[in-house]
């Protein structure tokens, strides 16, 4: 059993690779990003708060996110936690590094995707192309406009979590430019290892 988290920019492939690992190895994903779009339509005031951030590609509050992983964490973790998308912030790696220990668990790797900004921009643009075709609603931060905000709020609060991690020797890079099995074989390789 490992606790895990990818980490990478917008679009990276955090939430593609995670699902894979939900599959073959049996792991829970906690994808604040699917929290927090499944908060959007609860139709309470918090859902309300959250989608006009989201919506602007900026980052949603601290106690919030934490809010959701700390209830989460509570509950069973089969094959171990997937942190998806989490921490995105200081403040969030810290916080994790407490829940975790509250409930006698240990970080095993932190998993960060390597891709550049034009592959990025192109994938999240494929997927807007692709979602409306399928006459499925597309993500209002899908866009070229809102994807450029994203990406500048993952180099000014997110980034720093690489040296974070990289300082407590738990980081583990990985290039999230090669194909998706590619990508998957090599997050194999570091939970083997973990
Ligand atoms: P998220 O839902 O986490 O989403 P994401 O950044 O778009 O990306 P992900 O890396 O999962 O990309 P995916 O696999 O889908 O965040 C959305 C928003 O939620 C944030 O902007 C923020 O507002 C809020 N939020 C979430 N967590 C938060 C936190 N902790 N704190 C504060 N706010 C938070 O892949 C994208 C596309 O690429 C897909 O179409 C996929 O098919 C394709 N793809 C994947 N891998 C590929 C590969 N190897 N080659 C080619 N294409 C690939």
């Amino acid at each position: 059993m490992a606790n895990i988290i990818l980490l990478g920019p917008p679009g990276a492939g955090k939430g593609t690779q995670a699902k894979r690992l939900v599959d073959e190895r049996q792991m829970v994903q906690l994808s604040t990003g699917d929290m927090l779009r499944e908060a959007k339509t609860s139709g309470t005031e918090m859902g309300r708060r959250v989608a006009e951030v989201m919506d602007k590609g900026q980052l949603v509050t601290d106690d919030i996110v934490i809010g959701l992983i700390a209830e989460k964490l509570a509950g069973p973790s089969a094959g171990g936690f997937i942190f998806d998308g989490f921490p995105r912030t200081l403040p969030q790696a810290d916080a994790l590094a407490e829940l975790l220990a509250s409930h006698g668990q240990t970080l095993d790797a932190v998993i960060e995707l390597v891709v550049d900004d034009a592959a990025l921009v192109g994938r999240i643009t494929r997927r807007a192309e692709e979602t409306k075709a399928k006459g499925q609603p597309v993500r209002r931060d899908d866009t070229p406009e809102v994807f450029e905000l994203r990406l500048r709020e993952f180099y000014k609060n997110t980034a720093p979590l690489i040296g974070y991690y990289w300082a407590k020797k738990d980081l583990r890079q990985v290039d999230g430019m090669a194909e998706m099995d590619t990508v998957a074989a090599e997050i194999a390789k570091v939970l083997d290892k973990a």
